[in-house]
């Protein structure tokens, strides 16, 4: 008969962190909190996105995004449960989002001297959120050189290397958590009966190559010499895998970049002649994902340089995005430099 599992055996979330610390010495309690805070807005942001074809929630809020996107009403809910979180928590000095023109700073974690800001996108893949299909969270966390500083939009203009942490949560057919500190990267499921976060994919290190390969091909001709001739090469056996790859592409950054990171592949969302520098923005969807992923042992560029290089100069900044197993995107860099 098969043993029902010992609890012991299951490591939370809060669990992990804790180990963590006591570990490495370098995560504070503080740190600790600002996860812990992050943590719990997911919740909540799960428990909606799962009763969402249940109550008159879906739709378009009317309004547009600093970006010029529909703004649905999850992304709006999504947006104030972050920035509650993180408000009430007393950890975070000041958030920006992909929902908000301008950053939103916090007096509460002003008086604690907080040390952290955090930049987000509350709920990523929009246009997939009233179709019952995977949308995610992003953020970034970055430190602050003097605990409780004014905080201006000039702190957050910074280069991804400077992240001190990374996450995203993705709403998929479970919900999962993937964050990193820089050490290693680690996958939690939430199991919605104990409403925890048990650790279930440790340290994550992605394939070196894959054959997956995930774009909107529809702008094809839009796009490039080089991209259009690199996604030739993913129809060939001329490329790193030495075979014909399979496309996949969701439409949600998160969910495509997810499986990518555990089955190897390749994520592009090059410029293209409408958006000629693409169309995801640097600081909290590029950069991000782009610390993962080096983490596991990836490569994220812009065709040209890690995406941990790029310094915005705005805060809602694009950036032409390749990302996944490193010699893939070593390779599509290499028809983009050639
Ligand atoms: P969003 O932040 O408005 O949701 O836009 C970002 C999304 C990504 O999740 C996804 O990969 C991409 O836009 C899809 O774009 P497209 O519909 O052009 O393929
Ligand atoms: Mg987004």
């Amino acid at each position: 008969m098969e043993q029902p599992q010992k609890l012991r055996s299951i490591i939370t979330v809060n669990e992990f962190i804790r180990r963590q610390e006591k570990l490495t010495g370098v995560a504070t309690g503080e740190f600790s909190g600002l996860l812990m805070d992050l943590i719990l807005a997911s919740k909540i942001v799960h428990r909606e996105v799962n009763k969402a074809g249940l109550v008159n929630i879906l739709g378009t809020e009317g309004s547009a995004n600093v970006s010029g996107d529909t703004q649905m009403k999850l992304d709006v809910f999504a947006n104030e449960q972050f920035l509650a979180a993180l408000e009430v928590g007393g950890h975070c000095l000041a958030a920006a989002s992909e929902e908000l023109e301008g950053i939103v700073c916090f007096e509460g974690g002003r008086q604690r001297g907080a040390r952290y800001i955090v930049a987000l996108d509350p709920l990523d893949g929009s246009s997939n959120i009233d179709v019952n299909v995977s949308i995610g969270t992003i953020f970034a966390v970055f430190r602050v050189d003097e605990p409780g500083k004014l905080v201006t939009e000039k702190d957050f203009l910074r280069p991804g290397k400077e992240l001190v942490a990374a996450g995203y949560v993705l709403y998929g057919s479970s919900t999962m958590l993937v964050f990193t500190t820089g050490q290693s990267v680690n996958g939690f499921t939430l199991d919605p009966s104990l409403g925890e976060y048990c650790l279930s994919h440790p340290e994550i290190r992605t394939p070196e190559v894959g054959s997956i390969y995930s774009v909107n091909e529809a702008n094809l001709n839009d796009m490039p010499e080089g991209v259009k001739n690199y996604l030739a090469s993913c129809k060939t056996k001329n490329n790193p895998a030495g075979k014909v790859h399979t496309a996949r592409y969701i439409g949600s950054l998160v969910a495509d970049f997810h499986r990518n990171l555990l089955k190897g592949g390749i994520y592009l969302y090059p410029a293209t002649a409408k958006d000629p520098q693409g169309k995801l923005r640097l600081l909290y969807e590029c950069a991000p994902l782009g610390f993962i992923c080096e983490q596991a042992g990836g490569r994220a560029s812009d065709g040209n340089r890690s995406v941990l290089e790029l310094k915005p100069d705005t805060l809602h900044q694009r950036c032409p995005l390749f990302i996944g197993s490193a010699a893939m995107v070593r390779h599509a860099e290499s028809f983009l430099n050639g």
